[in-house]
């Protein structure tokens, strides 16, 4: 399959890097200059469960798309930070044919009414990944663990091309799930982001260490609840204990060493995060259908004041 992902950070060139050695013709397509350069001279550099690996995968960046005239993907991944969504799309318009798809796995909630702008509803895939990286350095990443995709195709008609996805992405180890529910599977990944990513990034530890504190079942659940009270309103009825004890089991999992992205965008590089599409979009959402979600708020606005204090 032709895929080109967009945004060519930790996550982005994991999929490239699965999906190139399986055999897929992969692209990255990236808008930080310095990354795209490592990549088009180093390569990508991958250390993966501690084994060294480096792959050359064609990379450009958005000023070099008019390299590719008549490049035309079957499939777009798309794997920015979700604030850097829009923007990014709006620069690979020209790659998006008639028979383009868009599969979008970031975390977070509403970025189908970001890509609905450039893609048709019936070329949409939503979906969630439990798989995780971390970003070493331009063009180097670190990949520990295992994962799985659950996708679907946002509207009926995508649903044959969205499973042969599914199939390209089993022969790439990626564990993928044809789900028949993935509204309800991006609420529930919401709510792993929406308590572990800004809790981590705010008390400055790991998720095994955040489950060792004797506050954090208690803030889990409060979280949860809200999370759940407005995804009722959008008819995903989250059943609220599963969701807890499926984050719960992060505390002693493989992943309890994962400083989440939150974390690594805030704490470690200052970099603005995606707080307004999970927390931030909980409680704006439920403003809008008048239901209090005090602690989605209090969180939302502690990490925009440190996100302002390490400008
Ligand atoms: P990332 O920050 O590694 O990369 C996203 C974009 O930011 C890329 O275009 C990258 O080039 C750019 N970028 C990264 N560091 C930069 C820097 N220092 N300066 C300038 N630009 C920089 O993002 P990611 O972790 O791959 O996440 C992509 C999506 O996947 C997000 O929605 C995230 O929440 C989700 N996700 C991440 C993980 C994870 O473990 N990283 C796991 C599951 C889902
Ligand atoms: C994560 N982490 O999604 C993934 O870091 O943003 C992230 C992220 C799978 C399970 C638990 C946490």
């Amino acid at each position: 399959m032709k895929i080109a992902i967009v945004g060519a950070g930790a996550m982005g060139s994991r999929f490239a890097l699965m999906l190139h050695q399986s055999g897929n013709q992969v692209i990255l397509i990236d808008g930080w200059l310095e990354n795209v350069r490592a990549l088009q001279q180093r390569g990508l550099q991958a250390n993966i469960d501690g084994q060294h690996t480096n792959v050359k995968i064609p990379a450009y960046d958005f000023t070099q798309l008019d390299q590719l005239p008549d490049y035309q993907a079957d499939l777009i991944i798309a794997f920015t930070k979700s604030n850097q969504l829009d923007k990014a799309f709006s620069k690979v318009r020209p790659l998006i044919s008639p028979q383009t798809y868009v599969l979008c796995l970031l975390n977070g909630i509403g970025h189908e009414d970001i890509l609905e702008k450039y893609v048709p509803v019936e070329r949409l895939i939503l979906g969630i990944t439990m798989w995780t990286a971390g970003l070493t350095g331009p063009g180097q990443v670190t990949l520990i663990g295992s994962g799985n995709v659950e996708l679907q195709n946002f509207d009926a008609a995508g649903k044959e091309f969205t499973l042969k996805v599914a199939e390209v992405f089993s022969q790439a180890g990626l564990n993928p799930q044809y789900s028949t529910n993935v509204k309800y599977s991006i609420w529930r990944k919401a709510c792993v982001n929406g308590t572990l990513n800004c809790l981590c990034s705010i008390l400055g530890c790991n998720i095994g260490a955040l489950g060792k504190t004797s506050q954090t079942k208690a803030l889990l659940q409060t979280i949860i609840a809200e999370f759940a009270a407005v995804a009722a309103h959008e008819g995903v009825v989250l059943d609220q204990t599963e969701v807890y004890h499926h984050i719960a089991q992060t505390f002693t999992a493989d992943i309890a060493n994962h400083y989440p992205s939150m974390y690594q965008d805030l704490i470690a590089n200052h970099r603005l995060t995606e707080i307004d599409f999970i927390n931030g979009a909980v409680w704006r959402k439920g403003q809008k259908y008048g239901i209090a979600t005090p602690y989605c708020a209090l969180l939302t606005e502690l990490i925009h004041a440190k996100e302002e204090l390490l400008k």
